[in-house]
C-alpha cells in the first residue's frame, strides 16, 4: 500500500529531472563565455583545460538555457566559437563530443558557404547578430570569445529521465471492503517500481526541504536511504547494497 502511495506522490510531483540544465545554481555555471584571443584550436584546448569543451548546442532547449544563463545581449555582442566542425568530411558537420547532429540548426541564411576568401570554412562561430546565427569560417580566425560548456552537474548512475507512467482511469470507482481504494479522479502511476538509487536522486532533486514528507522518517532506520543535513539542505544517499532494492522501502 505504502509503495503505491510513494509512486503516486512521485507521479504527482513529477519526474525528478525536468529539462532545466541551467537552473542549478549550486555548481559552477554550466555555460560560460570565455574571453581571450583564440583560433578555434586554441579555444578547444583552453576549454578542455578548464574541464569542459567547446559548447555543443544540440537542441532548442539547450540554446534557450544558454541564452538564459549568459544573457542574449552578452552573446549577441560577440563573435564566439562553438564546438562543431566539418573538417573530416566536407559538408558533414559534427559536434566535437560526438552528439548527434541536426537536432538544432541555426545557420545564417546563405550559410554554411564552405569558403571565406578562398580559405576552407570548417568551424562554426556564433555571429554578432540577434539570436546569434551560425557561420562556418576558417579555424585560423582569431576570435575574442568562445562558449565553454561544462559537464552536467547531475549524473545519475541509473537513468531516471525515462520513468514510464500509466494512466489509472475509472474515476469514482467503489472502495473495497477495507474502505480504501476509491479514487475520484484519473491519475498517473509509475509503471515500474523505482529503486533506492532512483528514489534518492528524486529526493535530492525535490526534497531539500521535505515539505511533502517524501522521505519517511519513521522508516529511516530500516529503509534503503539515509538523510543528512537539515531542512533546506537535506541530502540523501543510498545505503551500500541497497542500490537496486525498491525505492524508499526497507
Ligand atoms: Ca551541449
Ligand atoms: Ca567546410
Ligand atoms: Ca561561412
Amino acid at each position: 500500500m505504502k509503495k503505491y502511495f510513494l509512486l503516486l506522490l512521485l507521479a504527482i510531483v513529477g519526474p525528478p529531472y525536468s529539462a532545466q540544465p541551467s537552473s542549478n545554481t549550486e555548481s559552477p555555471s554550466r555555460y560560460e563565455l570565455i574571453q581571450g584571443n583564440f583560433n578555434w584550436f586554441e579555444a578547444k584546448v583552453d576549454a578542455e583545460r578548464r574541464g569542459g569543451h567547446l559548447a555543443t548546442i544540440t537542441t532548442q532547449q539547450e540554446w534557450n538555457a544558454i541564452r538564459n544563463q549568459i544573457g542574449p545581449s552578452q552573446l549577441e555582442g560577440r563573435l564566439t566559437w562553438l564546438g562543431a566542425t566539418d573538417s573530416r568530411i566536407e559538408g558533414q558537420w559534427e559536434w566535437i563530443t560526438g552528439e548527434p547532429w541536426g537536432g538544432f540548426l541555426n545557420w545564417r541564411e546563405g550559410e554554411p558557404n564552405s569558403t571565406a576568401g578562398g580559405v576552407e570554412s570548417d568551424y562554426i562561430e556564433l555571429l554578432q547578430l540577434p539570436n546569434n546565427p551560425w557561420n562556418d569560417t576558417s579555424g585560423q580566425d582569431r576570435l575574442n570569445y568562445y562558449l565553454l560548456e561544462r559537464p552536467s552537474p547531475v549524473k545519475p548512475t541509473i537513468p531516471i529521465l525515462d520513468l514510464e507512467f500509466v494512466t489509472i482511469g475509472d474515476p469514482g470507482n467503489p472502495a473495497d471492503s477495507t474502505g480504501y481504494g476509491k479514487v475520484d479522479y484519473e491519475y498517473l502511476i509509475g509503471k515500474y517500481e523505482v529503486n533506492n538509487t532512483q528514489y534518492a536522486a528524486f529526493l535530492n532533486a525535490k526534497a531539500k526541504t521535505d515539505r511533502h514528507s517524501l522521505y519517511d522518517v519513521r522508516e529511516s532506520s530500516h529503509n534503503g536511504i539515509l538523510r543528512s543535513g537539515s531542512s533546506g539542505s537535506y541530502a540523501y544517499s543510498v545505503k551500500p547494497g541497497m542500490e537496486r532494492k525498491p525505492g524508499g522501502i526497507r
